[in-house]
C-alpha cells in the first residue's frame, strides 16, 4: 500500500552548486570516493552532461564554437536534465546515492544572470518544474577574488567578472533555508570535512525512506 511505499529505502540526491571555480567538482569527486569507501554505493553525475547529443551542442556553445539563441540554450540545458530524469529516479530508487555537480539552480542562475527581457527567474524555472528535487544542496560560497585566482578562469563562456557577479546575486536570491552554505574559501581538506558530515545526514534520511520530491509549479 502507499504507506508501505513511503518508507522505502533509497539513495540520496546530493547536489553541489555555486559560481565557477568554487571547487564543486573537486569536492563532489572526493565525496563519491569517500562514500563508496564507506560502503555507500554512489555515483558522480554532472550537468551539463556533455556526453549526450544535447550535451555536445551545449559543449560547443560553452566553448564558443557555436552561437545560439539564449532561450533555446536555456531549454537545451534543461532538456539535458530531462533526458536523464528517468535514469536518475531509477538509480535513486535502486539505492544508489547520486552526487551531482550542478543542476537546475545553475540553469536559472546563469540564464537569468544575462538580464534579458523575458528570460527572468520565473521563466527560467518553468523548464525545471517536474524534475527531481535534490535531498541535500551544498552551496559552495567563495569570494570573488579567490574564484578568479583559481586555474582556468576565463576559459569558457560565462567566465567573466560581470557574469559571475550576476550569477552570484541570483544564487543569493534563490537560496532557501534548507540549503547548506559551505565556506569554500578554505582548504580542500577543511571543506571536505564539512561536506562529509552534511552528506552523511542526507544519506541516512534517504536510507530511512525520505520521499522523493520533484520541483512543483511556481517553485
Ligand atoms: N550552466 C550549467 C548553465 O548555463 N546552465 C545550466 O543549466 C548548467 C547546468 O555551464 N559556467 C553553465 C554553468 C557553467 C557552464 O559548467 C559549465 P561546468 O560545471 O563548468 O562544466
Ligand atoms: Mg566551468
Amino acid at each position: 500500500m502507499a504507506a508501505a511505499a513511503k518508507s522505502l529505502s533509497r539513495g540520496a540526491f546530493i547536489l553541489f552548486e555555486g559560481v565557477d571555480r568554487c571547487g564543486k567538482t573537486t569536492q563532489a569527486s572526493k565525496l563519491v570516493e569517500s562514500l563508496n569507501q564507506s560502503g555507500v554505493a554512489s555515483e558522480l553525475w554532472r550537468y551539463p552532461d556533455r556526453t549526450t547529443t544535447i550535451g555536445k551542442m551545449i559543449d560547443d556553445y560553452l566553448q564558443c564554437k557555436a552561437d545560439s539563441d539564449d532561450a533555446s540554450m536555456h531549454l537545451l540545458f534543461a532538456a539535458n536534465r530531462w533526458e536523464k530524469k528517468k535514469m536518475m529516479e531509477e538509480k535513486l530508487r535502486a539505492g544508489v546515492t547520486l552526487v551531482v555537480d550542478r543542476y537546475g539552480y545553475s540553469g536559472v542562475a546563469f540564464t537569468s544572470a544575462k538580464k534579458l527581457p523575458g528570460l527572468d527567474q520565473q521563466w527560467c524555472k518553468h523548464s525545471e518544474t517536474g524534475l527531481v528535487k535534490p535531498d541535500c544542496l551544498m552551496y559552495m560560497e567563495i569570494s570573488e577574488d579567490a574564484a578568479k585566482k583559481r586555474g582556468g578562469f576565463g576559459e569558457e563562456r560565462y567566465e567573466t567578472t560581470e557574469m559571475q557577479k550576476n550569477v552570484r546575486e541570483v544564487f543569493a536570491d534563490l537560496r532557501e533555508d534548507w540549503w547548506n552554505v559551505v565556506d569554500a574559501d578554505r582548504t580542500i581538506e577543511e571543506v571536505q570535512k564539512d561536506v562529509q558530515t552534511i552528506a552523511k545526514d542526507a544519506v541516512e534520511r534517504c536510507k530511512r525512506g525520505k520521499e522523493l520530491e520533484h520541483f512543483e509549479p511556481g517553485w
